[in-house]
């Protein structure tokens, strides 16, 4: 009799169990989450990537998830976007800010209405968010690109940065990182003649490196920290007279970039996962919109495939190292 109170109630603990698992989803996740990711532009294949693996973790922790952004990667451009995500009360808002400072108002209303706000690829000032998912280390990605270009060009000659909007928070703090290393006696050779801005649009990106050329003869390398401006750079130097006398290197996709490093335009370039880097945003998200984490340093959260992560300085998490593609491993990467 006592053996089989036992089992009733053992029963009953699993059932509990079972029944907490089913109300809350993947690892304390609560279900049916509203996650809405807000990209810097919807039509780079880069944002494309890094949202669906956005959803793909929405999925896994069975929330409701959804993308709405702008075509342009103006400062202010994703300013209606957040205003709807606000009035339609998602969980939470994972966004790419355009600028660091000009979006801050829209999602710090957001946040006061109980809408959790996580950045990811380019940050906002921290007032804007409870949490910033970076891809990487920036400085390190900032040193890195100084020491491929300078691998390629012997450490001397002239340069120029193509980037992507004058605003975007990521590619400024890499710019910043990059006159750091560049600082360093073994780059006295190396000069930076202009940073150019083809505002991660293709067209303007490939006038610019038209621009460039004929604005500097002497240019012996061109580093694009973006992927829309690194395709149009390479795309513009594959067919003219430059090929094989400028470098063109930068942060780049894979897929858009194979077909440049098979002809010789490009030899090395870097980037990371980005749909690691959505799936790790949406995560964070998660965690907060069900109460697991807050935002403060020290915390942990548990990002499905991606492991268990800590929550850094400021709010920051990092996905990992990046990666340097070239001829020999190009195509063992399919993003
Ligand atoms: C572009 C965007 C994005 C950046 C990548 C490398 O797609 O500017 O923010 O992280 O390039």
């Amino acid at each position: 009799m006592r053996k089989a109170l036992r089992a009733a109630a053992a029963a009953t603990c699993i059932g509990m169990l079972f029944g907490l698992a089913s109300t809350a989803g993947a690892a304390g996740i609560k279900d049916g989450l509203k996650v809405a990711f807000v990209p810097k532009q919807i039509n780079n294949p880069y944002e494309v990537t890094a949202d669906n693996g956005g959803l793909a973790a929405i999925k896994e922790f069975k929330g409701d998830g959804k993308v709405v952004g702008p075509s342009d990667a103006g400062a202010s451009s994703q300013v209606q976007y957040i205003n709807t995500l606000t009035t339609q009360h998602v969980d939470a808002i994972v966004i790419a800010a355009n600028d660091p400072n000009a979006v801050v108002p829209y999602l710090k209303r957001a946040m006061e209405r109980g809408i959790k706000v996580v950045t990811f690829d380019s940050d906002t000032a921290p007032a804007g968010r409870q949490v910033f998912v970076n891809q990487t280390n920036a400085e390190n990605i900032g040193r890195a690109q100084i020491q491929l270009t300078a691998g390629m060009i012997g450490n001397e000659g002239e340069f120029a940065i193509l980037s992507a909007t004058p605003n975007a928070t990521n590619q400024n703090t890499w710019i910043g990182w990059m006159k750091e290393e560049l600082k360093k006696p073994e780059y006295a050779k190396m000069k930076l003649v202009k940073i150019a801005y083809g505002n991660d649009d293709d067209q303007q990106s490939f006038v610019e490196t038209q621009g460039l050329l004929q604005a500097y003869p002497n240019l012996k390398a061109i580093i694009a920290p973006t992927s829309v401006g690194l395709a149009a750079a390479a795309r513009y130097i594959s067919s003219s007279p430059s090929k094989g006398k400028v470098v063109v290197t930068g942060l780049g996709t894979p897929n858009q970039m194979r077909e440049f490093v098979k002809n010789g335009t490009v030899k090395a370039f870097q980037l990371w996962d980005p749909g690691q880097l959505g799936y790790l945003a949406a995560y964070a998200a998660a965690n907060l919109a069900s109460g697991a984490i807050s935002g403060k340093p020290g915390e942990t959260f548990s990002a499905g495939k991606l492991g268990t992560r800590t929550i850094g300085k400021d709010g920051e998490v990092i996905l990992g190292p990046p990666q340097t593609f070239n001829a020999g491993n190009i195509d063992k990467f399919n993003f």
